[in-house]
């Protein structure tokens, strides 16, 4: 994997270099407004937009042309005009540093301008955060649970991220607010303590816990528990470079094809590293994705921006230790309220 910091004049242009020098298959990590720090915030051509790329390698050999190739002529000279009105709004310009999702953030741009030709601007800041608000709203996508028939869930993630925790949540809030029937499974008989500690919550929540030492040990356990309603799955933490335990996870998960594989991520975890651990558990066949920990952070710009690089929908977010109403349901509306929490 290489990755690359771009800089140019507006997104366009560092995406433009990106693509020049990294090749179409690049994968954007970030994107921010940087204010040059002897004239900050006098001028909007006195900012620059810092675009964060990746490539990985050995999948995409680099283009062959020299490194340094000559830049083609701005393609869109009138943006830069544009900009520099766009920019000149405060909550504006909060929303262009936020290090939100390149794409995004160029789609808002343009909207923006739109709106500014056509109307003068956003009469108040409210306006433009309602705008902003549903436009979040509209490139997310969430997944509620469907327990309509029985279903195996297993969550899968680096470590400490919350999963053995948002696993004992999901069971007490299943059990005891909709009485489902439920069964623990713990695959995880690597790490000291853990069983330990699934042990206790199957105990304070009177579930049955079963342990699985191998794949057929798990088959068995599927089996057995077929008139159960949720049989949820607990792993353990994998650290994302070791892909060969990566592939280890994936066929003892494959057991079954009923097994739906949630990724734990946590939001404290930085976008360039949550970036790295998406596309190594994509050895997995990822159902969701949980963000554990938003209680821990202010800052939801990478979170925001993985839902966006894989496209895959958020299930739920958990906010805090206690188990087990330190969790809740991801919704679209919620999603927004904590990027708006972030730029505000
Ligand atoms: N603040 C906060 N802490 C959390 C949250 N979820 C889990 N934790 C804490 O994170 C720590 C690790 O939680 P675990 O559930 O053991 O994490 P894990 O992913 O199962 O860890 P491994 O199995 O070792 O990979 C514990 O101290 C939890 O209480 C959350 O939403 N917010
Ligand atoms: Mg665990």
């Amino acid at each position: 994997m290489q990755i690359k910091s771009f800089q140019g004049k507006d997104v366009q242009d560092a995406l433009r270099q990106v693509k020049e020098v990294l090749g179409p298959e690049a994968i954007i990590l970030s994107t921010k407004t940087v204010h040059k720090p002897s004239d900050q915030f006098k001028r909007a051509k006195e900012h620059f937009i810092e675009v964060v790329a990746a490539i990985d390698l050995k999948a995409h050999p680099p283009p062959e042309f020299p490194a340094k190739a000559p830049l083609a002529p701005h393609p869109w000279p009138h943006l830069e005009k544009d900009r520099g009105r766009t920019a000149k709004d405060p909550m504006i310009r909060r929303f262009l540093s936020a290090g939100l999702y390149p794409e995004f953030v160029q789609g808002m741009l343009q909207e923006i301008r739109a709106y500014q030709k056509e109307s003068g601007g956003w009469s108040n800041p409210e306006t433009f955060c309602g705008f902003l608000r549903w436009k979040l709203m509209e490139a997310v996508d969430v997944t509620g649970p469907e327990l309509n028939g029985s279903k195996i869930w297993a969550f899968v993630g680096p470590t400490g991220v919350g999963k053995t925790t948002t696993l004992a949540k999901l069971a007490a809030h299943f059990s005891l607010r909709f009485n489902k029937k439920i069964t623990l499974i713990t695959i995880d008989t690597y790490r000291i303590g853990a069983i330990e500690q699934l042990k206790t919550y199957a105990r304070i929540l009177r579930l049955p816990l079963e342990i699985a030492p191998d794949q057929e040990a798990l088959k068995q356990m599927i089996e057995n528990n077929s008139q159960q309603d949720l049989l949820l799955i607990d792993t353990a933490g994998r650290n994302p470079y070791h892909t060969d335990k990566l592939e280890e996870l994936r066929n003892f998960l494959s057991v079954d094809p009923r097994v739906e594989v949630h990724l734990v991520l946590s939001a404290t975890t930085k976008d360039i590293d949550l970036a790295r651990n998406a596309e190594q558990f994509s050895l997995l066949p990822i159902r969701s994705y949980i963000f554990t920990k938003i209680d821990e952070t202010e800052e939801y710009s990478s979170l925001f921006n993985q839902l966006l690089r894989y496209k895959r929908p958020l299930s739920y977010l958990t906010n805090g230790q206690k188990v087990p109403e330190d969790i809740e349901l991801a919704t679209k509306g919620r999603v927004a309220n904590l990027i708006l929490k972030t730029i505000q």
